[in-house]
């Protein structure tokens, strides 16, 4: 499995990660240089420890998350990204805004992290009028509420039909299925039992023939099953990636790369992708 991004084709073969960037007033962003540069580390930190591809966010979408203004985005996002594109690294924007979508195409960005699944006017045909991959992502509701009351008659079969109407969306817009990764959105309007529903049965999303993509990384769910607070929950992030992996997730979206491409390296060892053991689960 082949995923194509831009000038990047990314063997899927084995699991990869995707490290990711906030460049957020909690996180790298403070407007200049000490900023920009500490960013940028940060980014070949992971790219030394093993990642892939490196994700680059201006707007938090954590549950409760205020908005951020588009021009601010852009300040926030577009060095970077040209920084790190021109070095030759595999750039994707996390943005839901189709404007940063397009400056960050044009700074060098090869992948599209959208937790809105293309679906605000004009995002699509951005997409379609480059190269770039696209991760398609399920949410229901809105970041800033979300997480008040999520609801599903069946949350699996629901998140999938979704990722299948987004995927075809997609193709009839241009953009090849070898441009397409699905995400369930773990976190992303769902309880505790919901986003247990789509680990253990992660299958059947694998099942769209999509590469998949997780992002579990010391979320929220990991600490109503642990206790530990988000600074201590790197334990059960690589125990999630590896259950993730186990199911047929190709891409892992974290914030530990050189402890998650350890432990996929230690397990990929044991058990070779693909595996019988894993098309089994897939075709479930
Ligand atoms: C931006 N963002 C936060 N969590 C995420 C997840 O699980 N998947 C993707 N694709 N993006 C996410």
């Amino acid at each position: 499995m082949i995923l194509k991004a831009g000038p990047h084709e990314i063997d899927l073969a084995a699991p990869c990660v995707k490290g990711f960037l906030n460049v957020t007033p909690d996180s790298f962003y403070d407007g200049g240089r000490v900023g920009h540069e500490a960013a940028l580390a940060h980014a070949r930190r992971m790219i030394a420890d093993g990642a892939r591809i490196i994700d680059v966010g201006g707007e938090s979408t954590r549950p409760e998350s205020e908005p951020v203004d588009e021009a601010e985005e852009l300040r926030r996002v577009v060095p970077i990204i040209e920084t790190l594109a021109r070095d030759g690294v595999c750039v994707s924007v996390d943005t839901m805004k189709p404007a940063v979508m397009r400056a960050a195409l044009d700074a060098g960005a090869a992948m599209v992290n959208d937790v809105r699944a293309l679906q605000a006017p004009g995002a699509i045909e951005i997409v379609a009028a480059s190269a770039a991959a696209v991760c398609l992502m399920h949410m229901q509701g809105e970041p800033a509420t979300m997480q008040r009351a999520p609801a599903y008659a069946n949350v699996v079969a629901e998140v999938r039909a979704f990722l299948a109407r987004r995927a075809q969306a997609c193709i009839d817009a241009g953009i090849a299925a070898d441009r397409i990764v699905v995400d369930p959105g773990f976190g992303f309007g769902k309880t505790l039992a919901h986003n247990l529903a789509l680990l253990r049965d992660l299958g059947e999303i694998a099942g769209l023939r999509y590469p998949l993509l997780v992002g579990l990384s010391r979320k929220g769910m990991l600490g109503a099953i642990t206790g530990r607070h988000v600074g201590d929950r790197l334990a059960g992030s690589v125990a999630a990636v590896l259950a993730a992996a186990v199911r047929g997730a190709r891409i892992l979206r974290v914030h530990d790369v050189a402890a998650t491409v350890d432990a996929l390296a230690v397990w990929n060892a044991v058990d070779p992708w693909p595996s019988q053991r894993r098309e089994r689960w897939i075709d479930q």
